[in-house]
């Protein structure tokens, strides 16, 4: 590194000095905290960002937002090359660069790393930036300080793409890096007529109209209901009324938002016994999160809930029934089964496993977060993955698509217009539709949509798919969450020792019953899961649990 661009690294980092006695992790999802907080962060995560474009030779992403969070919260985190999370081994360097005292400490560890991932000052390669926010109102000024931290970097482009969901710039990044075009009308381009070219395809004979046409989306007052918005003027076939865009006033994620709807099982706010029986759907504050929801038709404010697990499910049941088709009867030489798996987290309710294992699906899990079930579904040629709480997406290996593209066209060939064809045709179109950098509420909705069709089902035909156990969720304050470590995708306490013993025991109380207890990756708490055969049941369980974590790891309350 020379001295024009070690003296333009102190310069700049002495005019982003980090807030006092503030610790900052990288966490599961990049860095949070109040916004009023963060200025010196997303300066430093700039940096970061061209040090990675640097280290990959590729362009990188970079996206303002704190997703469900409260609107005075704001957040930063990064999409590698591939459109993905920032790889997990950069994220102690992310976590040092964030808590670095002064503009010294900070210059001597990006000097040491770059030493160690051998990254290169040379001006050969110049580092290439692409920025997204959502609609915090924090997002402009922290927009700024990243700016300033990408533009530490001698050479260094940034390009604003202005205020995006964060599947948008996930999406533009994966784009970009392909040599494909990323704006945000090629990504509406290309979610629109995969989306036509599925609703093409329905047979006539499916064209039943079980179905209401409408539906109505709760935006959470955020970026989502904004895009949404843009997608309805260019969409046919499918009527959508968009409630809490953010125009009336409403505040981001208060009282709306799919974290808010999944967790707490009541109507966004907006929706109402006017909305009895119809299909609705939420989405989080950045949209990368999707539920539906019905209103029951008795006065109760709870919803019947259609969560990831249930997206998940749909998903399936429609690749499945394609790969049926066009593995069922191959015609022609070029065979090929696809691997098909579905991967879940400790979360997923209990009877959405047995459901998709019924179905003859592979099911894995792996800890929460999108970071390790995307790395675990793009191990199958198609891998489907979704967190309960409305997170996930559908991959298809390279290596299928190709298989895919050569099969669709051999079979035109020698049978235009077949069943066997159509199958190859829809898993194109679906591959095309559903993001395959990450779990996307505007393209899984756009996939719902064109699948409920399909199969000619309500909402309510969905959700009758399986019953779901009644579970329950809560959250135990304790003095240090990093007291608790877990094992086999979390479903295992293996420290304090035995604390596992003691859930054990619990859990052997009730029928059916399950309970995991984990660190939240986002919040200074212990979370409690449980599931049982009845809501009295699961209650008491998640309770006892909640007590036990409070015993074991002293200091609790249960906010
Ligand atoms: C973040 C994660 C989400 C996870 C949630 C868990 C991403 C993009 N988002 O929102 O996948 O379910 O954190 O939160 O990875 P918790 O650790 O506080 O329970
Ligand atoms: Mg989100």
């Amino acid at each position: 590194m020379d001295d024009k661009q070690r003296s333009l690294l102190l310069e700049s980092s002495s005019r982003f000095p980090p807030p006092p006695g503030a610790k900052l992790s990288y966490g599961t999802a990049g860095f949070r905290a109040d916004a009023l907080i963060l200025q010196s962060t997303v300066f430093r995560v700039g940096i970061l960002a061209a040090l990675r474009s640097l280290k990959t030779q590729s362009v990188i992403g970079l996206m303002i937002t704190a997703s469900h969070n409260k609107v005075s919260d704001n957040g930063i985190k990064i999409a590698d090359p591939c459109g993905g999370m920032l790889s997990q081994d950069w994220e102690p360097f992310a976590d040092e660069l964030a808590n670095a005292p002064d503009p010294q400490t900070l210059l001597s560890l990006i000097i040491e790393f770059a030493k160690k991932e051998k990254i290169s000052f040379d001006g050969a390669f110049s580092a290439e930036i692409l920025l997204g926010r959502d609609t915090r109102p924090s997002g402009e000024s922290l927009l700024e300080a990243a700016k300033q931290g990408i533009n530490s970097i001698v050479g260094a482009v940034v390009h604003d793409m202005g205020i995006l969901t964060t599947p948008q710039l996930h999406w533009m990044v994966r784009a970009r890096n392909k040599g494909l075009k990323a704006t945000e009308a090629d990504y509406f381009g290309q979610l629109l007529s995969s989306f036509r070219c599925i609703m093409d395809l329905i047979p006539n004979e499916r064209k039943i109209n079980e179905i209401e046409d409408r539906l109505i989306v709760d935006g959470a007052n955020g970026v989502g209901g904004e895009k949404l918005e843009a997608v309805k003027k260019m969409l046919s076939g499918l009527v959508i009324e968009v409630l809490n865009s953010g125009k009336e006033g409403g505040i981001l994620n208060e009282g709306v938002g799919a974290d808010f709807v999944q967790k707490e099982k009541v109507v966004p706010h907006g929706f109402g016994s006017n909305h009895e029986g119809i299909r609705c759907a939420s989405l989080d504050g950045d949209a990368d999160r999707l539920v539906y929801f019905s209103v029951p038709s008795n006065s109760s404010s709870k919803i019947d809930l259609v969560d990831g697990d249930k997206i998940l499910s749909l998903f399936a049941v429609f690749i499945k029934e394609q790969l049926s088709i066009l593995e069922g009867d191959m015609k022609g030489n070029n065979n090929y089964k696809a691997r098909l798996g579905v991967v879940q987290t400790a979360y997923a309710n209990g009877a959405s496993t047995d459901y998709l294992k019924h179905l003859g699906l592979e099911v894995v899990f792996t800890p929460t977060g999108v970071k390790y079930l995307h790395t675990r579904a793009a191990q199958y040629d198609i891998g489907i993955y979704f967190e309960a709480n409305g997170h996930g997406t559908i991959l298809f290996s390279e290596h299928y698509l190709s298989w895919l593209e050569a099969k669709n066209n051999e079979l035109s060939s020698i049978s235009q217009g077949s069943e066997l064809q159509t199958a190859a045709l829809r898993l194109l179109a679906v591959s095309k539709l559903i993001n395959q950098a990450v779990g996307d509420a505007l393209s899984g909705l756009l996939l719902v949509e064109a699948i409920l069709q399909h199969m000619g089902w309500s909402i309510h035909r969905w959700s009758e798919l399986y019953q779901d156990l009644p579970s329950r969720q809560l959250k135990v304050k304790v003095v240090d969450r990093t007291a608790v470590v877990t094992a086999n995708a979390e479903t295992v306490v293996v420290r304090p020792p035995s604390l596992q013993e003691a859930i054990n025991a619990e859990i052997a109380k009730y029928t059916r019953g399950r309970s995991f207890i984990r660190p939240s990756g986002t919040e200074d708490v212990i979370r409690v899961y449980a599931e049982a055969s009845t809501q009295e049941e699961v209650d008491n369980l998640a309770n006892s649990v909640a007590e036990l974590v409070d015993q074991f790891l002293g200091g609790g309350s249960f906010p």
